[in-house]
């Protein structure tokens, strides 16, 4: 993913016990660190005590932005899930460093979350300030659509994961993000 331009990674392994994901991110900042890719991970904010990530994701039912600042005791990016214009606004309100922003697609990684589509894209980035990563479902097949709508960043998951060649497939999605810019 980084040899083909990926800006960041996170750590998501929903069935991981707390200690392997310490191991996981403590193994994965290793790598990311010599390409300054930052490494973000996802739900537990106490990882970034023990592992010198970049910074720290949390979902609606997770900690708030503030508890997590809290707990990973360093200064770090924080970053929160939304599935809406009124979620968005909220995490912008609570200090979040960036947003989520689905699913924009039905996705088997996310299955209990019912797609929201493509027409709320273009008003978050105008009610919001910081980043956007629009997520769910998003593929190299409907990326163009996804920045037509108004994505700036998106987060790549399965499409990602299960490409034939990463390398290529993250470096094609990197081309046409940045076409648009
Ligand atoms: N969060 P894929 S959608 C982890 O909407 C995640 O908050 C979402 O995986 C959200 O690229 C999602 O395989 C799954 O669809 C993204």
């Amino acid at each position: 993913m980084i040899e083909g331009g990926v800006d960041l990674i996170q750590l998501r392994g929903k069935q991981q016990s707390l200690d392997e994901l310490v191991d996981l991110a403590s193994d994965l900042h290793k790598i990311t660190c010599r390409s300054s890719i930052p490494l973000i991970v996802n739900d537990h904010a106490e990882i970034a005590r023990k592992v010198p990530v970049e910074g720290v994701h949390v979902g609606q039912e997770d900690d708030s932005i503030s508890l997590a600042r809290e707990k990973t005791g360093r200064a770090i990016v924080i970053g929160k899930s939304t599935h809406n214009l009124t979620q968005a606004a909220g995490a912008q309100h609570e200090g979040a460093d960036y947003i989520g922003f689905g699913p924009i697609f039905a996705t088997p990684t996310k299955p209990d979350y019912a797609p929201i589509g493509l027409t709320e894209i273009a008003p978050v980035h105008v009610d919001v300030t910081m980043p956007v990563f629009c997520i769910g479902g998003v593929k190299i097949d409907n990326l163009e659509q996804v920045i037509a709508a108004g994505a700036r960043r998106v987060a790549i998951v399965s499409g990602l994961l299960k490409a034939p060649d990463i390398v290529e497939y993250a470096r094609a999605c990197k081309k046409l993000l940045i076409a648009d810019l």
